[in-house]
């Protein structure tokens, strides 16, 4: 069976050649599809690029299994050996509409446990990833480990929707947090916005409801470098079930779902 290192070297050069298709396709008419609703949207990059590699992982690691967005992988209900959660483009509304602010999210687990975690911000070169217990890096350089910010100084991602009546959060709730803290910003890519964490650019990034292959890359990364992703309960997420999400460094993690959530 192939080692936790190989597999790196393989989705690290994977998730660039996809990159390039992207980046190629700026150039090519693309075919918008809706899903759920009319703002949700898919186009035939998301489903190129889950296709590459579904065929590649197939052919190089046929043990291996793949749950992605677009539902061309398997149909999981456990996560027996290696599983690779993708995500071909995060923040497809952004690729549609501003050709950047998307990323490809792959997060790889071994019976339910995060192993590598990798997301590329393909219109920056950014590829950020690690290997669990190794550290993190964007593209080859060390992420210095997550430092804590008090409320008040804090910047938040947070989708405005949460703002407005919807049927997850009382929006006095989120208002009442958007005003205590320094900033919030809304970026439309979960991936994006998980590694604006990791990284310290956010210091929390909070959702209501999100798909594992959102969440999978960023989630690894951030518990890599000493952060804590919960669902808005405290409790773990789980790399098969949607789920209500908080990340940020412990203690802010904490104050936030003691003071807003609980
Ligand atoms: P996507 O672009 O891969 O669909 C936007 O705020 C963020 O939420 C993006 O990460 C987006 O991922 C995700 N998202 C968009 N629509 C969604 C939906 N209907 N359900 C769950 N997540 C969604
Ligand atoms: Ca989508
Ligand atoms: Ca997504
Ligand atoms: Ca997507």
């Amino acid at each position: 069976m192939a080692g936790i290192e190989e597999i790196h070297v393989q989705a690290v050069q994977w998730i660039k050649e996809a990159g390039q298709r992207i980046i190629q396709s700026f150039e090519t008419i693309l075919d918008i599809e809706t899903k759920s609703n009319m703002n949700d949207l898919v186009t035939n990059m998301d489903k190129d690029v889950e296709h590459f590699f579904i065929e590649r992982i197939a052919e190089r690691f046929p043990d291996h299994k793949v749950l992605g967005e677009e539902g061309s992988g398997h149909d999981l209900d456990e996560l027996n050996g290696i599983v690779w959660i993708i995500d071909p483009i995060d923040g497809t509304m952004n690729f549609v509409h501003q050709q950047r602010n998307f990323a490809i999210s792959i997060g790889i687990v071994e019976n339910g446990v995060g192993r590598i975690g990798l997301i590329y911000d393909v219109v920056h070169d950014e590829l950020y990833h690690c290997i669990k217990g190794e550290g993190a890096f964007l593209n080859e350089k060390r992420i210095e480990p997550m430092r804590e910010a008090t409320l008040e100084e804090s910047i938040v991602g947070l989708n405005a929707i949460w703002l407005t009546d919807n049927k997850k959060i009382d929006k006095n709730i989120t208002a009442k947090l958007v005003r205590e803290v320094r900033g919030s910003r809304s970026y439309g890519s979960a991936a994006l916005e998980l590694i604006y964490v990791a990284t310290g650019r956010l210091d929390a990034y909070i959702s209501m409801r999100l798909a594992p292959w959102d969440f999978a890359g960023g989630t690894i990364i951030i518990e890599e470098l000493g952060g804590k992703v919960t669902d808005l309960q405290g409790n773990p997420v789980h790399y098969l079930k949607k789920s209500s999400l908080i990340a940020a460094a412990p203690k802010l993690h904490q104050t936030i779902i003691e003071r807003y959530l609980s």
